[in-house]
Order: C-alpha cells, then structure tokens, then sequence
C-alpha cells in the first residue's frame, strides 16, 4: 500500500506506461450503476474535507475512517475528492479509501486529460466523472471510450437541458444532475426534479448535492433518481448514517 500512496503523490511525473504496471490497474471494477439499481437508497457517500463554498468541512478528516463509516452504514459507493487546489484532496486518498473498503469508488476530479482516467484505474477508481460544464462533445467521447476500455464506469455530470442535450452517449452509465449553481454556489434540488424526464431510461439516474434528508431522497425518487451524490452532510456529522435509513 505504501508503494502506491508514494506513486500517488508524485502526480504526472509517473508515467502511463508505469500506471499501467500498477496492481490496481488489472482489477475488474465493481459496478456503481449495479449497485444503484438494486440498492433501496442509492447513497454515494462523499469523503471531501473542504470545499469553496464550505472552507471549513471537516479540515483533519481521516480517509480511511470515513470510508469505512460510509461503507458500514449501507452506502452503495463512495466519492473520493483527488482535486487539490479547491478541496483539498488528493490521489493519496482515493489510494488509501481503496484500502478501506470494498465498495465502488468514484474519482471526483475536474478530468481535462486522458492522464486522469489512466491514474483513477491505477489508483482503485471504479467510476470517472465527467462534468459536462467543462468539456466539449469530442472530450466527451474521447474520455468516456477510454474509461470503457479500462472497464471504469462513467458519471457525466450536467446542470442544465443543453448539456444533458449535447452530452450524452452510449458509452455513459450514469448521468448526475448537479443541483449546485456552480457560480453562486446556491443548491435547488428542483434542478434534478425538471431534468429527470428528460433523461432517458438506460442511464441510472443521479442527484448531487445539497440533499439533506430522507425526506429529500424519497422526493428525488419519485421523479426517478436512483443514485444520491451526498458529501457535506455526511463530513459534518460524527455519524454519517445516523441521518438516513440507507
Ligand atoms: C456533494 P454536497 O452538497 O452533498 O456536499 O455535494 C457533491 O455533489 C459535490 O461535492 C460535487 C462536486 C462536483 C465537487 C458535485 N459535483 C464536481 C467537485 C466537482
């Protein structure tokens, strides 16, 4: 394990060809979207000890506790922050959750480079996400046939009609609608309630963000979600199940 974590902090320095000499790199990934159909309340547990819009979350946060937490309260998968810069994550986390537990594990990063999926698959990842708001259709495309061939799942990620419009492709598996306003930070968890009809069956359906209570997850499945992407609720609790019967 401490081979790995020590790879993990050296960043692009590694080599793709070295990642792909990595353990990690010949497992078979555990479904997300299986797990989400079948489980009675899809949580994907979040581990992120800041964010810009909450600085100060859960600032000492241990990885492995937390995962193992997540895992033991039901959660059907796990989302390990890897971005640095605003959250204050890293691959080291994402290397050490994979240690922890046996659940589906997503990469959550803001993916740019066809380096990112090769390192999530490395690293344990399961799931890539692909956040629509940044990339255009051609990266979509590219990254998502990759993810496939590395037999990772895909999470695409959109906001609105027009990215989901001009996002989506067979080689997706999930499609999670972010109820956070990324430039007001605001979250409007009817943003995922007027998506929904428009996404079509074959993609699980994922709400992210801002979702509080079992209240709002019963909600989110009547209009058709199966997957809830939940984060600051659970860092800010000494016991993250203890708030929903998952
Ligand atoms: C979790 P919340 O409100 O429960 O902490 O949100 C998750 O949806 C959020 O962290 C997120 C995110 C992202 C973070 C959604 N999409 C893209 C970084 C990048």
């Amino acid at each position: 394990a401490d081979k790995r974590v020590e790879v993990a902090t050296q960043k692009e320095e590694v080599p793709v060809e070295v990642l792909q000499l990595l353990p990690h790199f010949k497992r078979k990934c555990i479904s997300l979207s299986e797990n989400l159909r079948k489980s009675p309340a899809g949580i994907i547990a979040e581990f992120k000890r800041r964010s810009p819009s909450h600085p100060d979350l859960n600032p000492e946060a241990e990885v492995e506790e937390i995962v193992k937490a997540y895992e033991k309260f039901g959660a059907a998968g796990i989302s390990v922050l890897t971005d640095e810069a605003y959250f204050g994550g890293g691959m080291e986390d994402l290397s050490l959750a994979r240690e922890s537990v046996k659940l589906p594990l997503l990469r959550k990063d803001f993916v740019i480079d066809e380096y990112q999926i090769y390192e999530a698959k490395a690293m344990g990842a399961d799931v890539i996400l692909l956040i629509a708001a940044l990339l255009n259709e051609k990266q979509i495309e590219k990254f998502s046939k990759l993810a496939k061939e590395l037999g990772l799942e895909v999470l695409l990620e959109v906001h609105n009609r027009e990215e989901l419009d001009n996002s989506l492709m067979p080689e997706i598996d999930m499609v999670g609608v972010n109820n956070r306003n990324l430039k007001t930070f605001e979250v409007d968890l009817n943003t995922s309630k007027e998506l929904a009809a428009a996404i079509p069956e074959e993609y699980v359906k994922v709400s992210e963000s801002g979702i509080s209570d079992t209240a709002a997850i019963l909600e989110l499945q009547k209009s058709g979600f199966q997957g809830f992407l939940i984060g600051g609720n659970f860092m800010k609790t000494e016991d993250p199940g203890a708030s929903f019967a998952a």
